[in-house]
């Protein structure tokens, strides 16, 4: 088999990317390790940037999104109970973000897949790449016991945090930069009314607790955990009631319970790996870079990554130049510098640190005084978690 571009992962980045190579004429073939089910059945982000809703669009994929997506003009943050709420709209000139979930996203993204043509390989075992550093690099992989191998001009690690395409890489060429958090999320999804119409993020004494919704009947809440908590001991009950003790009396008395019916932990993680190329291989999305899940980032990083990479491939293949990919990996990693910095500041802002003590937590404190009173401070955290601009 022969194609333009290999893309390794079909998660939001590789899909993402295969619908704007398909837009732009460029030939590209998706190799996935899970199958569709898996891909779309993972519960993860909450949250879209006008950037990801602008490509939606763009793609023509954004009428369920239109229909069913909530545009949240505000959001909410509260210091052990005490809530206020920032107006990112106003604060912005009228930017917003979209609440619609990842598995909607990635639902609308593999939908339009066949009638557009796009060629996935879901199933794709033992996928392998081969001389990353010439001009004709190749992968291999196995699908339905037959080893295949696929020829190409590039290709692109999609592959998320885990993935094969980071390791192919020959040790020393990359520089990682890590930051691992001592302490987890434990999340729950409910078909239960939200608790407030926006989201809302609370710094409590016993830890972060994060309120969020993916529609009008459907709940997903978070808290703070430590990292060996066990799932089998958080009875929906016991995390009712830590919910509500960490968002405080005004939240909680609007807090509707139910039975969840996903219930899962996450550890919380920074990490960025430089440069995100290395010869035909390049990194996008989770393959490259980790940011903790605060400040609602890391798909739509993965977005603008494959924005600014099907930029610089429709340059290389419409005027020959290769000026777009040499300035990918710098042109990505400044924004993606500017995202990880906003997550790191708000984890650390919000999250109760094992390690630290009572001064640190009268910083928080004092911090989120500050920004409750502070125009300047709300226009900083507004104007970062609406996304900043592509440059
Ligand atoms: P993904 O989604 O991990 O997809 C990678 C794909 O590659 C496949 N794969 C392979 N395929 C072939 N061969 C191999 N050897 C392979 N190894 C892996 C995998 O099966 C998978 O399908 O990476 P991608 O595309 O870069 O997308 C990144 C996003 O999924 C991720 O950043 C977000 O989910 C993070 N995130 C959030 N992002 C936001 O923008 N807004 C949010 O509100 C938000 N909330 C969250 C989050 C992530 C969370 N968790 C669970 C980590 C909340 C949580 C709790
Ligand atoms: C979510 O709804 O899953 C969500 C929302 C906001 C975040 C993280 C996750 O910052």
């Amino acid at each position: 088999m022969r194609t333009q571009i290999a893309i390794i992962g079909a998660g939001p980045a590789g899909m993402f990317l295969a619908h704007l190579l398909a837009a732009a004429g460029i030939d590209a073939v998706v190799l996935e390790r899970r199958d569709r089910a898996y891909v779309e059945g993972r519960v993860r982000a909450g949250v879209l940037e006008q950037i990801t809703v602008d490509l939606m669009d763009r793609l023509g994929l954004g009428q369920r999104m239109r229909r069913e997506g909530l545009v949240h003009g505000g959001t909410n943050l509260a210091a052990d109970g005490e809530l206020f709420r920032v107006d990112m709209a106003e604060l912005t000139g009228g930017s917003t973000v979209m609440v619609y979930g990842q598995q909607e996203v990635m639902k609308d993204l593999f939908d339009a897949a066949q009638p557009r043509g796009l060629s996935i390989v879901f199933d794709a075992d033992e996928v392998a790449l081969h001389d990353i550093d010439t001009d004709s690099p190749s992968v291999t992989f196995r699908q339905d016991g037959v080893e295949r191998r696929l020829d190409c001009d590039f290709v692109i690690g999609c592959d998320g945090y885990h993935g094969v395409s980071r390791a192919a890489i020959p040790e020393g060429v990359l520089k990682t930069f890590e930051r691992v958090y001592p302490f987890g999320w434990l999340g729950i999804l409910a078909d239960v009314p939200p608790c407030d119409h926006e989201l809302i993020y609370s710094n409590h004494e016993r830890g972060f607790a994060l309120a969020s919704m993916r529609s009008p009947t459907r709940s997903r809440y978070y808290i703070q955990c430590a990292l060996d908590e066990r799932i089998e001991d958080w009875s929906d009950d016991r995390f009712w009631d830590e919910l509500c003790l960490r968002l405080g009396d005004e939240a909680a008395s609007r807090v509707t319970r139910g039975p969840s019916f996903e219930k899962s932990i996450a550890p919380l993680r920074s990490f960025v790996t430089e440069p995100m190329r290395h010869g035909r291989l390049f990194l996008a999305g989770d393959a490259a870079h980790i940011v903790p899940p605060t400040g609602a980032k890391g798909m739509n990083l993965a977005v603008s990554d494959v924005i600014m990479l099907s930029e610089a491939l429709t340059e290389y293949y419409g005027e020959r130049s290769s000026a777009g990919i040499d300035g990918y990996s710098a042109r990505a990693l400044a924004r993606v510098w500017k995202a990880e910095r906003f997550s790191w500041w708000f984890t650390s802002l919000t999250h109760r640190f094992p390690d630290r003590d009572g001064f640190d937590r009268k910083m928080q404190v004092a911090e989120l005084a500050y920004i409750r009173g502070s125009r300047a401070a709300q226009v900083t955290l507004a104007e970062n978690y609406v996304g900043l601009p592509l440059v």
